[in-house]
């Protein structure tokens, strides 16, 4: 068994897996250790599609053996690699449609809680999709965009119109590899029919359609989910707020809310203020009711809101066993069965909320977008009534501060001001060598590798070698504990030129960007760094890179395989799920550089990760033409005790 300091470089998650291990509570990091896997899995090469199998092809002996209907291992690896983009785009594009439909509700007045925050950005999209504007009321502008973004789900044919805003080398690329998005949809549908059984068997052609399907989530389903929120719920701007389990409070009413849609957790926010309900709340004897979130929807409440965030995924087990935790409110994605298994010993309260998403030991309360301020005031209701019941409480007291809410639209003022909204300041920064490059650190946490430790690695030795980090998802909370995403630290770790434009600019050199949906603002960051000149004429020409050192989700891949069809050199961690087949990773990891310009690439290890990156980004620069040599700095250990909290 491994040490728990093995586990996790997290204080507050030490200090609780310590508790569990006392009270002989089970958790996703003792679960890891039972489960060791097996090889045929791992490599990709086991395939389970049809009802002849499962077959297991040895990746040692990849031509001893086939499938029984023939398959070899490129076309079975290729088909579970491809079924995880599938996954992952169908989650975020779910997600998407909800928001969609939400906008459409209110638009129609037929979801009265819910009104245009952001009508600057209304009309940006508006204009962007070609709807109207005139004279026109709000409402019947907003009532059109959502109905265009809804039947980009449905399109059958022509080009996904968010895909339209990519720079246009890049487009031509698409249209020439014909893997341009037709509808959201249809690219899903599409995969998950090429990879039935007797289907596509060439294991090229089913990674480009790999392409095809992702591309229809970054640029349609999370694209449309982050735009719709923004204009339903307000375009995050930068704000403070705390991170950790220590953000518990053991005199409140505490309600965690996780999982990814905010269209539930905007009403949690708006009821939990409610003066009916802090009255509730101090009649059973709590001093108030105090919100935190885990996973992607404490990043959307997060920034918009200042809503404190409990922890990252691998934490949403570690809260409850805090016994502080009244509610937990999910709806969708990335929560785990174990929290009710929890949640059945203490007085803790599942709740279940979407239709898509019940568990066992949970109790459902269903939310509907036209009564969504009395759902979300039943839901506060039902932990405040279980406030009485709570048994020995024990938050660690750890908590750090973040700044938080960083976007396109927020760079561009930032940098250009009110009236000269403009990315020049960056692209100069960038093209004089004083921001190396720019790097989007995300996704998961994932208990094969240490908790939040890969993370925080690569983004400290990224910035100490002058990057920028833009990060998102679990990765970002990764690093907020440890206070990184505070303006203050630039002076102490970044090299001079990037804590100048820090400092100059008043951002932390680690800028958190949102849930995994708002990935989706990285590729319109690219496309204005592009638009803006100086830095080449594609994404794939820019000195830029993404990360995902610790995923664990389909949704990763997808993500992952959506910035590498954009031409974002991507690398990930942990494990890869396509090395049964040599022939696959190559058309991965080669081929798609010479088609999309920039490829994936894998390496679990920190360091090593790091020195990919910056390889790739200085390739970059000299192929602009503007390089300029200099030593890697290694993260040692006078600074890392320098920036110890
Ligand atoms: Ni992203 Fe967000 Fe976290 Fe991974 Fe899950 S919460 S959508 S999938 S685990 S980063």
């Amino acid at each position: 068994m491994a040490e728990n300091e093995e586990k996790t470089v997290c204080k507050a998650s030490i200090e609780m897996l310590k508790k569990a291990e006392a009270e002989g509570m089970d958790t996703a990091f003792q679960r890891v250790e039972q489960q060791k896997g097996c090889a045929f899995g791992e490599a990709g090469s086991c395939c389970r599609l049809c009802n002849m199998g499962p077959c297991r092809i040895n990746p040692k002996k990849p031509d001893e053996s086939r499938g029984v209907c023939g398959a070899n291992i490129d076309t079975i690896v290729a088909r579970n690699f491809a079924r995880m983009v599938a996954g992952g785009t169908s989650a975020h594009s779910d997600h998407g449609r909800a928001v969609a439909e939400t906008l459409i509700l209110a638009a129609k007045g037929e979801a009265k809680d819910y009104e245009i925050k952001d009508r600057i950005k209304l009309l940006e999209v508006a204009a962007d999709l070609g709807v109207e504007i005139g004279e026109r009321e709000i409402n019947d502008i907003a009532l059109e965009v959502g109905e265009r973004c809804l039947a980009m789900f449905g399109q059958q044919e022509g080009e996904l119109a968010f895909a339209l805003r990519a720079p246009e080398p890049r487009k031509e690329i698409w249209r020439d590899l014909r893997v341009f998005p037709r509808g959201i949809d249809r690219e899903v549908v599409e995969l998950m029919h090429r990879t039935n059984i007797g289907v596509d068997q060439d294991y090229e052609n089913i990674l480009m359609a790999c392409a095809r399907c992702a591309l229809a989530d970054g640029w349609g389903g999370s694209m449309v989910g982050t735009e719709l929120q923004d204009i339903l719920f307000g375009t995050p701007v930068p704000l403070e707020s705390k991170i950790n389990l220590g953000v518990l409070k053991e005199d409140e009413v505490n309600i965690v809310v996780h999982g990814h849609e905010p269209i539930l957790s905007e009403m949690i926010v708006l009821a939990a203020s409610l003066p009916e309900m802090q009255e509730k709340a101090k009649q059973v004897g709590a001093k108030g009711i105090n919100l935190a979130g885990i996973c992607c929807t404490a990043n959307e409440i997060l920034t918009r809101h200042g809503i404190p965030i409990a922890g990252n995924v691998l934490q949403q087990e570690l809260a409850l066993l805090t016994g502080a935790v009244e509610a937990m409110v999910v709806d969708v994605q990335c929560i785990y069965q174990g929290i009710g298994q929890i949640a059945s010993c203490i007085h803790t309260d599942i709740i279940t909320t979407s239709p898509k998403a019940k568990m066992p030991y949970a109790r459902h309360i269903e939310f509907h977008e036209d009564r969504a301020l009395d759902i979300a005031k039943e839901i506060v209701s039902a932990a405040i009534e279980n406030f009485p019941k709570r048994g020995k409480v024990s938050i660690p007291d750890v908590r750090e501060s973040l700044i938080a809410g960083f976007n396109h639209e927020y760079i561009n003022y930032m940098l250009g001001g009110k009236f000269r909204a403009s990315y020049r300041p960056l692209n100069d920064g960038v093209i004089d060598g004083r921001i190396r490059g720019v790097v989007g650190v995300v996704g998961c946490n994932n208990p094969r590798v240490t908790h939040d430790d890969i993370h925080v690695r690569v983004t400290k030795e990224l910035v100490a070698n002058g990057c920028l980090v833009v990060m998102t998802g679990c990765a970002a909370q990764s690093v907020a504990k440890t206070g990184l995403m505070l303006p203050e630290v630039a002076r102490k770790i970044c090299p001079q030129g990037l804590w100048e434009i820090c400092e100059a600019v008043g951002i932390p050199p680690v800028l958190h960007c949102g849930s995994c949906v708002d990935n989706s603002r990285i590729l319109i960051a690219c496309t204005a760094m592009v638009h803006e000149g100086g830095l080449g004429d594609d994404i794939s020409e820019l000195p830029v890179a993404g990360c995902a050192p610790e995923w664990m989700s389909e949704k990763a891949i997808s993500i992952g395989e959506y910035f590498v069809a954009s031409g974002v050199y991507t690398v990930f961690g942990v494990k890869w799920p396509t090395l049964g087949s040599k022939n696959v990773t190559e058309f991965l990891f080669q081929k798609y550089g010479e088609l999309f310009k920039n490829t994936w690439d894998f390496e679990p290890d920190p360091e090593k990760m790091v020195g990919k990156i910056l390889s790739h980004i200085d390739n970059k620069r000299e192929a602009l033409g503007i390089s300029a040599k200099r030593e890697r700095v290694l993260f040692d250990m006078a600074m890392r005790r320098e920036l110890e909290v």
